[in-house]
């Protein structure tokens, strides 16, 4: 085990001095790809062989922990801010901000002030002299301080993903009259649609979206081979959220329990958010005990572990429903056979993150790692000055070829190594010593200490 932990290390160290990133001029430029709703246990349900060959030429983080709520708008802003919902302000895909008595929707969602409580990577990356673009990501045609990125297009369905990544890879080239951008962003809708409509667990529907997601991924590379790009940028390639399997048999009804008068609704499913109209903790007592699948919380007792708290935007009373389970009014409408916005410690709400390019390691694969981390190692890659923000970049750092990555396994090992070493030192001093002085018996008695040493479950 130590002589495996000790290799891995040389090894490390050794691909950390063959980089040659430092050789070029500034540091790669960075393209961020976002595949909506791309849940992290598609990747061994489903054959993906394009991705499953960047990853394999880069690294992976089997599962990558999002913030609540587990909904795209929130978690898009995250990835390029690195800020739980309750320090970005973007809370939901419906929002009503008591201050300015607005309402946002997904369709409404352009009014600046929404986005202003943070700056995303695109914004902030102009100050360190770069070009940016943000090619459909959530935010990327709302001014931020008055500036967007270089370039921009707003979202539209009818795009496809094979024009968009045509449109980035030529702001990433640049021509004579303009520098390429030094970071994109890029966002793709599936398989979040297909998700929606047929559940993750329809595996011949999502087999084929995922193929499609697949060929498009082959798409993007091929793209990159063909401008010249690949191998010259680092691309990392990750989703906003994962997705449930819903059912009709699963719905909670919240006119069982309350007339509908007494509060206004600004969010229904999975988390509820409610305004009450007269008396907030009769109708909170009311709602906690309507479903047995639902739980509701006041403002002021969400759980911490959410950092879903610190904002006006949240909304005096929220009910989250358990995981599959979906949340209406009445009747059995309008009901998605797959959804996500459910806690974000649940598995089937996390996605996924892959990258490749000349600061990434090769063939390395780690479990987790927090969505939030994504932000400050793309400022790192890019030697961006980091906005004050909720990630680090102590476990990203590991996926990085120029570092030596100081993981749990790794430490561990050196302890046991150094132990292993100091206790064998010990011995044989103990054992020459007590040769040297009481000659054979001592040494019978030193040897069954000796094997004793075997039993010690450091070494285990
Ligand atoms: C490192 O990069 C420089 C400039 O891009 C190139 O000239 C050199 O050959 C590279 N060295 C190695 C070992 O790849
Ligand atoms: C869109 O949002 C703005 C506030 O941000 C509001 O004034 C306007 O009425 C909304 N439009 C629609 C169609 O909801
Ligand atoms: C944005 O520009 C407008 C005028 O174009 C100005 O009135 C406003 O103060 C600016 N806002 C910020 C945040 O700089
Ligand atoms: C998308 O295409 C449909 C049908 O061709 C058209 O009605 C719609 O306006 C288009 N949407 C946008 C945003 O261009
Ligand atoms: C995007 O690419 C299309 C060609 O695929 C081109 O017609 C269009 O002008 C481009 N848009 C921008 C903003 O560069
Ligand atoms: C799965 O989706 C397909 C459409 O691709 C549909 O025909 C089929 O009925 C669905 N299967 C289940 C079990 O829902
Ligand atoms: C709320 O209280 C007002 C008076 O304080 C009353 O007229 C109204 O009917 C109440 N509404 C509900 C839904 O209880
Ligand atoms: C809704 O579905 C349930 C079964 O899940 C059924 O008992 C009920 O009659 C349905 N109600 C309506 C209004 O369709
Ligand atoms: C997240 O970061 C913001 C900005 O630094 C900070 O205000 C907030 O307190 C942080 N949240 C947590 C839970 O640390
Ligand atoms: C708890 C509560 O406020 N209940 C009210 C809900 O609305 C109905 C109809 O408007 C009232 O009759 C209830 O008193
Ligand atoms: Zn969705």
């Amino acid at each position: 085990m130590l002589f495996k932990i000790l290799l891995g290390f040389l090894c490390g160290v050794s691909a950390a001095a063959t980089d040659n990133v430092t050789a070029q001029q500034g540091p790669p430029s960075l393209l961020l790809v976002s595949f909506d709703g791309f849940r992290a246990d598609y990747l061994q349900r489903f054959p993906m062989p394009n991705l499953k060959l960047l990853y394999s030429q880069g690294v992976l983080v089997e599962q990558l922990t999002n913030v609540f709520v587990t909904k795209t708008f929130p978690n898009h802003y995250s990835l390029v801010t690195g800020l739980y919902a309750e320090s970005h302000g973007i809370m939901a895909s419906s929002m009503y901000d008591p201050v300015t008595q607005k309402y946002f929707r997904i369709n409404n969602d352009t009014d600046p002030m929404w986005w202003s409580e943070a700056q995303p990577l695109w914004i902030t990356a102009l100050d360190s002299g770069y070009k940016t673009a943000a090619m459909m990501w959530p935010g990327s045609d709302v001014t931020n301080s008055n500036r967007t990125a270089t370039h921009f297009l707003p979202y539209n369905s009818n795009v496809t993903f094979q024009e968009r990544v045509g449109n980035v890879t030529k702001w990433m080239l640049g021509n004579e009259k303009e520098e390429g951008v030094k970071f994109a962003a890029l966002y793709w809708e599936e398989p979040d649609r297909s998700g929606h409509r047929f559940g993750p667990d329809n595996t011949t529907a999502m087999g084929k979206v995922l193929k499609e997601v697949d060929d498009n991924i082959g798409l993007l590379m091929s793209e990159l081979k063909r401008t010249g790009l690949l191998g010259r940028v680092n691309v990392l390639i990750t989703s906003d959220h994962g997705m449930a399997q819903c059912s009709p048999e699963r719905i909670i009804r919240l006119d069982d329990c309350l007339h509908p008068d007494n509060y206004t609704l600004v969010d229904l499913t999975p988390v509820a958010a409610l305004i009450p109209k007269n008396n907030t903790q009769a109708v909170f007592d009311i709602l906690s005990k309507c479903h047995a699948h639902m739980t509701a919380y006041l403002k002021k007792a969400i759980p911490d572990r959410l950092h879903y708290r610190n904002n006006e935007r949240v909304q005096p009373i929220i009910l989250i429903a358990e995981e599959g389970w979906t949340i209406v009014q009445r009747g059995n409408k309008s009901l998605r056979l797959g959804d996500h916005g459910y806690d974000n410690s649940l598995p089937s709400m996390h996605p996924f993150l892959a990258a490749t390019g000349p600061s990434f390691r090769q063939g390395y694969k780690i479990r987790n790692l927090q969505s939030l981390d994504v932000y400050p190692l793309m400022c790192h890659l890019l030697s961006v000055p980091p906005r004050p923000n909720n990630g680090t970049l102590t476990q990203a750092r590991c996926l990085l070829s120029a570092e030596t990555c100081w993981d749990t396994p790794t430490v561990i090992g050196l302890v046991v190594g150094v132990l292993l070493v100091l206790t064998a030192v010990t011995v044989l001093f103990r054992f020459l010593s007590a040769r040297r002085r009481a000659g054979p018996r001592a040494f019978q008695r030193l040897q069954v200490g000796y094997d004793d040493e075997d039993d010690d479950p450091l070494l285990e």
